[in-house]
Parts: C-alpha cells; structure tokens; sequence
C-alpha cells in the first residue's frame, strides 16, 4: 500500500516538474517580450472602495498587456494563502496581494522565496520578523489618515469658542474601526489617538474623550447596526470617528432615521473620499473627508514589471491622498471613480 502511495507522490512531484519547467522556459520569453504573469490576491469586495482598487488594478494591467491571475479572498486569509499557492504552483512572475489582515503570512511568504517569486505588498501592510520575504509595499499610509483625522477636530473644536457644544466636559467621540487585525484599522486608531493625546489644550480648555470604540468590519451594514446600538446606549455623543465611508452612510441612514442631523447635531469624520462621502460633505451631513487613494493599479503593474525584469523596487511607497473639510470648494472635483 505504502508503495503505490510513494509512487503516487512521485508521479505529482514529477507532474510539476515538468509543468514548472515548462512554465520557467514560457517565463524566459514572457520577459523577452516584456509581458508577464502577476497573481493578484485581493481581499473581497466589501466597499465601493475596495471595487475601485480591484477595477484599478485589472485596467491597468490590460493596459499593459499584463497576464493578470485574479483571486477574490471573500474575505477569508486563508483563501489568500490558497490563492498565493497556487500562483507559485503555477509559477507566476511576480505574485502581489492584499494582505487582509497584519500576521500570519510567514509560511506562504517563504515559500514564494524558495521557488523565487517577487511578492508585492499592496494597500494594506503586514507584521512580520524577515521583511525580506516581500520586495516592497505600496498603498495608503494609514498612520496619516489616522492623524489627518484627529487634526481636523483640533482645528474644529479648537479655534471656534463659539461652537454650539458643551463646553463643561469633554469632546465625546465614537469610533467605527474597520477589519480587525488588519494594519489600517491599527494605524488609523493610532493616528488619530497620538494626535489628541499631544494636544495639550490652550484656553478655553478643551478635551477629547473616546467614549466607545467597536469594529464596523468596513461594511455599511455594520455601521448602521452599530449605531443603532451606540444611539441607544450613549448620549452626548459629539463626533463619529469612523475608519471608512461605507459604514459612515450607514451611520448616516440611522441618524436621519431618528432625526438627528449629521454633520450638524453629531460631527462626522470619516476616511476613503469615495463619491457618496464627497456628496454626503457637500450637503453638509459630514465635516470631514480623508483620503485613502484606492487607484493603486498603475503603481502595481509599474513596481511588478521592474521586479519581473528582476529589478529593486522602494521597500514602502504611499499614495498621494489629500483632506477634504466642511467649506471647500468641491465643484471642480471630477468624479471619484468609486
Ligand atoms: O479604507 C476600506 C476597505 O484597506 C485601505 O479597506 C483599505 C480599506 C478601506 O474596505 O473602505
């Protein structure tokens, strides 16, 4: 029995051999021609954000007549790892992912190493101990929304005395973070926290108090569930920080259900700039849009193709995001895209 199992073990292992060879001999004059294969591991679809990265990365990789494997996660990391075992069983080019959440790539990543496959990290980061594993990161800088964030409440509650908001205690807030465990939510809570803690008040004294955080998971559905909940349980809430769009319209569509005026009645912060945010601040009902530059596919394709010409990439490049705040002029924006 053990015999016909060895055998059966040989037979696969020289199965991939020859496939693998044949594929190292294709890969020779794929780059010949300059084209190549890139697997892609994205995360799932969960925000309109995240269906413009996707879309952006697979325009532009047939805009430069890259050879895209694409793998939807839905979600779950360990359908990433699958996913990047398979590009290396098939023995892509260049391999690039999402990494949904910060730990446990080590493995996957090692192996990618040993059959020598560039891996490029894209949107979100990962914690690991050998950042030789990977080539490089490209993607949002989180830290910095995170901060942008909390500055825009400085210059809000602090340089307007005027302000209709109880001045006898703290700026209450409450915070939608997004995918646990992932970089983004960790960076984004840090930010935003280091910036009101170095605050140190002027006159009048004004504090900042985070009265209750709880992951919204980055979908709408959550940020309307979890602010039922928050509406009913606390009050004297003065600003909702949250992590992205889609769950701030659905703790918007919960406000306006229960006649409370965002924007107005509740300060309302949030992190993406997709285009129902842009138009939720033109009408008033957010004060403040930061944000993450999902178009991330021209940079992809441009830092894959120098790593399949075996050519060093930047270990980090961030996007270029910016701020938008109650009382810019928005009409010359052109559309978002997502
Ligand atoms: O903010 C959110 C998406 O990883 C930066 O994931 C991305 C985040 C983004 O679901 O909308």
């Amino acid at each position: 029995m053990k015999s016909l199992f060895h055998l059966a073990v040989l037979c696969l292992s020289l199965f991939c051999l020859v496939l693998g060879g044949c594929r190292k001999q294709e890969k020779v004059a794929d780059t010949k021609t300059g084209s190549f294969i890139l697997g892609f591991s994205q995360i799932g679809a969960e925000s309109a954000w995240r269906g413009g990265n996707t879309r952006s990365v697979q325009e532009a990789a047939a805009a430069a007549g890259i050879q895209l494997l694409y793998f939807n996660a839905e979600q779950k990391q360990e359908n990433q790892i699958k996913a990047l075992r398979s590009f290396i069983a098939y023995q892509v080019d260049v391999i690039a992912f999402v990494p949904i959440v910060s730990d446990g790539w080590e493995h996957v990543l090692s192996e990618a190493r040993d059959a020598r496959i560039p891996v490029l990290i894209c949107d979100r980061e990962i914690d690991i101990l050998n950042d030789s594993l990977y080539s490089g990161y490209i993607g949002t800088n989180s830290l910095r929304q995170g901060q942008k964030s909390a500055e825009f409440l400085l210059k809000k509650f602090t340089g307007n005395p005027e302000g209709n908001w109880d001045k006898d205690r703290p700026i209450r807030i409450v915070e939608l973070s997004g995918t646990e465990g992932s970089s983004v939510v960790v960076k984004r809570a840090e930010g935003f926290r280091e910036v009101l803690a170095e605050y140190h008040s002027g006159e009048p004294e004004i504090k900042f108090e985070i009265i209750y955080s709880e992951s919204g998971d980055f979908l709408r559905s959550k940020g309307y569930e979890l602010m039922n909940l928050i509406l009913d349980k606390l009050q004297d809430i003065d600003v909702i920080y949250s992590h992205n769009d889609s769950m701030t319209l659905g703790v918007i569509d919960v406000m306006k259900e229960r006649g409370i005026k965002p924007g107005v009645d509740i300060v309302i912060v949030t992190i993406d700039a997709e285009q129902a945010a842009i138009e939720a601040l033109m009408r008033g009902e957010v004060n403040c849009v930061v944000e993450c530059n999902p178009m991330q596919g021209p940079d992809i394709i441009r830092l894959a193709t120098l790593l399949a010409k075996g050519e060093p990439i930047p270990k980090i490049s961030y996007m270029n995001e910016e701020v938008f705040e109650e009382g810019d002029d928005l009409s010359g924006l052109p559309p978002r895209g997502y």
